[in-house]
């Protein structure tokens, strides 16, 4: 954060965000803060695609020292309200589109315009630019195994270890200009920001993925770094000719062997990375083309990252656990985890330190490098009268990696189509959350002690 002010001091003309200088950036930030401070609630939430003023916003609670929830733009009304309450949260910073979307029950304050922003930029700063290690600068729920989402706080501690351990292995320069089109809401899109305010660095926002545009970025050597996930770079990569690129961090979700052969023909900069909320991103990452002997892996930790391998098997493949300055102290409202994040997947490290991931977590279905648990949709399924059983698996798809498929079976003589069930999901769920399928059976397959026989759940008949 105090890199801000210290590039505005030391480099005010160069680009951070955009068009946008670090004066610029700097002055928007005070202004917005200004008129933060005197919120009440320590605690505010932000509801926004990708913009420059959402980062303005994001770094101005900062600013004002509150600890920002950043919530993810998909979610439904109900959803949003749940993850508030739960927080304690009653005011949320908005951008105009995204109005319709908030429970009435909130104090929702819209961004004011851009252009508003900058053309009163207030110099005078007397803010505290003390941030201690232990404070949180930001919140991100993540979905969990149980259905129930977990707040991971993001603690300045934790974001200062990870910028100067991102910047020991990806390097910088004064060229440097990092895409954001993955959203600020994760941590994919909220570490762009950090490393870039710490090198002192340009970013390039885009309010959504948009190939046309990316692809003359690319082109016109505009960016030079960017971080993706592989349903993005799949349709991407094809279409790339010439570039400059330097890093393309990619990760978020399974990457397939073969876009990461598409990209080496092509010589793209690829550097798998394998990171989570919890770690604030990136926690293992290597070059593909500096190491195209370890292409199966996800690389070697980041400095300062430990990785402990649980309860090994004779071949040394056993639970992930990371330790280290950019690992969460614990969820909130529940137990420390005391430096030990147990990331549930399965793998092993090789003679080398590269990590290499067997499983992922028990249940987890990513779709186009968003989080979904089974257990959600199933539970909310179950709400339905008519249905005796359901559960939710994962289905492989060509442009989102994994999708969610449901099987149910109805009570005697009830029954609802197919439509109607999910009809009756998308009113409470986000859009990437409904199942892409749905299979109707007479009884779910089950073993001798009744669990549900997932390998014999199949969409064909
Ligand atoms: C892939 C994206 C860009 C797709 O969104 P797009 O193209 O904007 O779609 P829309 O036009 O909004 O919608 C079209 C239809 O598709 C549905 N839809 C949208 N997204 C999904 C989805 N993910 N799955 C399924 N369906 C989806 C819409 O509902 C719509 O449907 P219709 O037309 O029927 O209404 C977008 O999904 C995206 O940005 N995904 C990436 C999110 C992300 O960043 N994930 C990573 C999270 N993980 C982490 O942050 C930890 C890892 C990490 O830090 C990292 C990850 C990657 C790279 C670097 C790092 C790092 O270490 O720094
Ligand atoms: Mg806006
Ligand atoms: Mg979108
Ligand atoms: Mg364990």
């Amino acid at each position: 954060m105090e890199w801000l002010r210290y590039g505005a001091q030391q480099y005010p003309n160069r680009i951070c965000i955009n068009e946008y200088t670090y004066n610029d950036i700097y002055g928007g930030v005070l202004h917005v803060a200004s008129e933060l401070l005197p919120l009440e609630s320590s605690r505010v939430a932000i509801l926004s695609d990708n913009s420059v003023t959402m980062a303005i916003y994001v770094l101005a609670a900062m600013l004002a020292h509150k600890e920002v929830l950043l919530l993810n733009v998909h979610l439904k009304s109900n959803e949003i309200e749940n993850q508030l309450k739960q927080l304690g949260i009653t005011t949320v910073l908005h951008s105009k589109e995204r109005r319709n979307q908030l429970p009435s029950s909130l104090r929702a304050i819209e961004f004011e315009p851009l252009e508003s922003i900058l053309s009163n930029l207030s110099l005078e700063d007397t803010f505290d630019w003390n941030f201690n290690d232990a404070d949180i600068a930001a919140i991100m729920n993540t979905s969990a195994t149980t259905g129930q989402f977990k707040s991971v706080p993001l603690r300045w501690g934790q974001i200062r270890a990870h910028v100067q351990a991102s910047q020991e292995v990806l390097g910088k320069t004064e060229q440097d200009n990092w895409l954001m089109v993955l959203p600020l809401f994760h941590v994919s899109g909220l570490s762009i920001l950090m490393r870039s305010l710490y090198n002192g660095t340009a970013i390039t926002i885009l309010p959504k993925y948009d190939e046309a545009k990316v692809l003359e970025l690319i082109e016109t050597e505009k960016i030079n770094m960017m971080s993706l996930v592989p349903t993005i770079l799949t349709q991407l990569e094809p279409k790339i000719t010439h570039h400059t690129l330097r890093v393309i961090l990619l990760g978020g979700e399974f990457i397939p062997m073969a876009l990461i052969d598409a990209c080496e023909k092509k010589s793209l900069p690829i550097y798998k990375t394998y990171g989570m909320t919890e770690t604030f991103s990136q926690s293992v990452t290597f070059s593909v083309l500096d190491y195209p002997h370890k292409r199966d892996s996800v690389g070697k930790p980041l400095p300062g990252m430990q990785i402990r391998i649980d309860n090994p098997d004779a071949d040394g493949v056993g639970e992930i656990h990371l330790t280290g300055p950019m690992v969460m102290t614990g969820y909130i409202d529940k137990e420390p985890i005391n430096g030990d994040l147990n990331t549930d997947d399965i793998g092993y490290v090789d003679e080398d330190d590269f990590v290499y991931i067997l499983n992922r977590r028990k249940d987890l279905i990513i779709s186009g490098g968003e989080n979904i648990y089974p257990k959600e949709l199933e539970d909310l399924v179950y709400t339905l009268p008519v249905v005796k059983e359901c559960t939710v698996i994962p289905v492989s798809d060509p442009k989102w990696g994994q999708v969610p498929a449901l099987f149910v079976a109805f009570h005697d003589g009830e029954s609802m189509s197919a439509d109607e069930i999910l009809s009756f999901m998308t009113s409470s769920l986000a859009k990437y959350k409904i199942p892409k399928y749905v299979k109707i059976l007479p009884a779910l397959p089950r073993n001798g002690t009744g669990k549900i026989v997932r390998n014999e759940l199949h969409l064909e008949d």
